[in-house]
C-alpha cells in the first residue's frame, strides 16, 4: 500500500501595486483605474490558490511600486491577504527592492502586514524560517523555507565601510559573492532541518540567462545577477523566485512566477500569473516528486496596433476580431508629416471604442521626412556645408527658421554669404 505525504504551494511574486498609472484614468475620488486593476489580478489570484486548495503562499517580493506606498495601495494588498487569511492559508513574503527604502534605517512597505491577522509572516532579512522561531502559527509547517530577500545597498553599504567606495560594478559582484555564500549557508541549514519533502528557496533578485521582459530590460545590467550554474547546486527542492516580470522557468525547479498585470505595451502578448507546485513524497520508493502548473491572474487584456496603412487603417482595426473587449489599445503608425494630415485620428478612436476598447491611446504618428536618395548621399568627401544642407533638408528645416540656422551654420564655418 502506498502512503504518501504532500504539500501544495503557491509560489506568486511581483504585483507592484501602485505601478502602470501612465495607462490609466483617474475616478473621481483620485484612484487609477490602473490601481484597480493590479488589486484585482492580486485578489483574483489569492482566489485561485484557495480554490486550489493551496496549503502554504510563497510570496517573493515586490508588493508595491515603491516603499511608501498610499493607504488606497496598502489596502489594495491587504484585500489579497484577507482572501488568504479567511481561508487560514499563511504566506511567507519576502521584501523586494521596490518595497525597500533607500536610507537604512527606514520601514519598508511590508512592514505593517508583518503578523497580520496571524496568517502572514514577512522576512527582511536572509533567514531559514522552519519549527521554532516562526512568528506566525503556520500551524505545521511541513517544509522548512530559506528566505533571501533583495540585499539593500544602503545596508551593505553601513556595515562595511568599504563597501561605498567600489565601483557599481564592483559592488554588484560583490553582492553577487555575498549572496551565494548566504545562499550555501541558508542551503544547509534547511537542509537540516528538512523532512521528507525536503526544503525550499524564496528569494528576489536576477538571474543569469533569465528572458527579463519589458519592464526589466534597462535596469537589468547595473544590478547584481547570480550565476545559474552556482543555483543548481542548491539543495532545494524548489526555487520561488520572485523580481523579473516575465514568468519563466530556468530548471524545472528553478522559477519566476512573473508579475501578475501587464505594466505596458511591451507586455502585451504576455501571459501573468502564478506557479501552482506539488510536493510529495511516496513512502514506497523513498523518493520526491514534485509537479507544476501554471495558473493566469487574467491580466487585463493589452492591444498594440501597428497601422502599416494608416489612411485605410478600417482593415488594420477589422483584424483585432475579438481581442478589443475590455482592452487597454495603443495605436501607432509612421508617415509624413503629409500623410500624417489625411488621417482619421478620431475615426480610429471612435472605431476602437465601438468594438469594445475600455481606453485608447493614440494614434501616435512617428513623421518622417522625404529625403530623396541622392540628396542622402554623405561620404568623406561632402564638405560640411553641404553636410549641412543635406541635413536641415532631411529634417524639413524651412522658413526663418532654416534662415537664422543657415546664418548660424555660416558665420561658425567663416563663409560669406
Ligand atoms: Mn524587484
Amino acid at each position: 500500500m502506498m502512503s504518501t505525504s504532500s504539500i501544495r504551494l503557491a509560489h506568486v511574486a511581483d504585483p507592484h501595486l501602485g505601478s502602470g498609472y501612465h495607462l490609466g484614468d483617474e475616478d473621481r475620488g483620485g484612484v487609477n483605474s490602473r490601481l484597480r486593476d493590479f488589486r484585482d489580478a492580486w485578489v483574483r489570484s489569492c482566489e485561485q490558490m484557495v480554490t486550489e486548495g493551496v496549503d502554504l503562499v510563497l510570496f517573493a517580493g515586490d508588493a508595491f511600486r515603491d516603499s511608501k506606498p498610499s493607504p488606497t495601495e496598502q489596502q489594495a494588498f491587504r484585500d489579497g491577504l484577507d482572501v488568504l487569511c479567511d481561508a487560514e492559508i499563511p504566506m511567507v513574503a519576502i521584501v523586494g527592492n521596490h518595497d525597500l527604502p533607500r536610507a537604512p534605517g527606514r520601514t519598508h512597505a511590508l512592514a505593517i502586514f508583518d503578523g497580520y491577522r496571524d496568517y502572514v509572516m514577512v522576512v527582511d532579512r536572509p533567514q531559514v524560517i522552519a519549527g521554532d522561531g516562526i512568528t506566525v502559527p503556520l500551524p505545521k509547517l511541513p517544509i522548512p523555507i530559506a528566505c533571501l530577500p533583495w540585499p539593500s545597498r544602503a545596508h551593505l553599504a553601513a556595515a562595511d565601510p568599504e563597501f561605498e567606495r567600489l565601483t557599481i560594478d564592483e559592488q554588484n559582484a560583490r553582492i553577487v559573492e555575498l549572496s551565494l555564500a548566504v545562499l550555501r549557508k541558508l542551503g544547509a541549514e534547511a537542509e537540516a532541518a528538512a523532512g521528507p519533502l525536503g526544503c525550499v528557496l524564496l528569494a528576489h533578485g536576477s538571474i543569469a540567462g533569465s528572458a527579463v521582459g519589458a519592464a526589466g530590460s534597462t535596469q537589468f545590467f547595473r544590478e547584481p545577477v547570480l550565476p545559474l550554474s552556482e543555483l543548481r547546486g542548491l539543495p532545494f527542492r524548489y526555487q520561488a523566485w520572485g523580481h523579473l516580470h516575465r514568468a519563466q522557468d530556468l530548471e524545472p525547479h528553478i522559477r519566476y512566477a512573473g508579475s501578475l498585470e501587464r505594466l505596458d505595451f511591451a507586455e502585451a502578448t504576455e501571459d501573468k500569473g502564478w506557479w501552482l507546485i506539488d510536493l510529495s513524497t511516496n513512502a514506497d520508493s523513498g523518493g520526491c516528486t514534485f509537479g507544476t502548473a501554471w495558473r493566469s491572474s487574467n491580466p487585463r487584456p493589452f492591444v498594440d496596433l501597428e497601422l502599416t496603412e494608416p489612411t485605410a487603417w478600417e482593415a488594420g482595426v477589422a483584424s483585432l476580431n475579438g481581442a478589443l473587449p475590455g482592452a487597454i489599445v495603443r495605436v501607432r503608425y509612421e508617415a509624413t508629416p503629409e500623410q500624417a494630415r489625411a488621417v482619421d485620428h478620431a475615426g480610429i478612436r471612435r472605431a476602437l471604442y465601438q468594438g469594445g476598447a475600455l481606453k485608447v491611446h493614440g494614434p501616435i504618428a512617428t513623421l518622417r521626412h522625404a529625403v530623396a536618395e541622392r540628396e542622402s548621399t554623405l561620404s568623406e568627401e561632402t564638405d560640411v556645408l553641404t553636410g549641412w544642407q543635406e541635413y536641415a533638408n532631411g529634417q524639413g528645416l524651412t522658413g526663418a527658421q532654416r534662415e537664422r540656422l543657415d546664418r548660424l551654420v555660416h558665420d561658425a564655418l567663416g563663409v560669406l554669404a
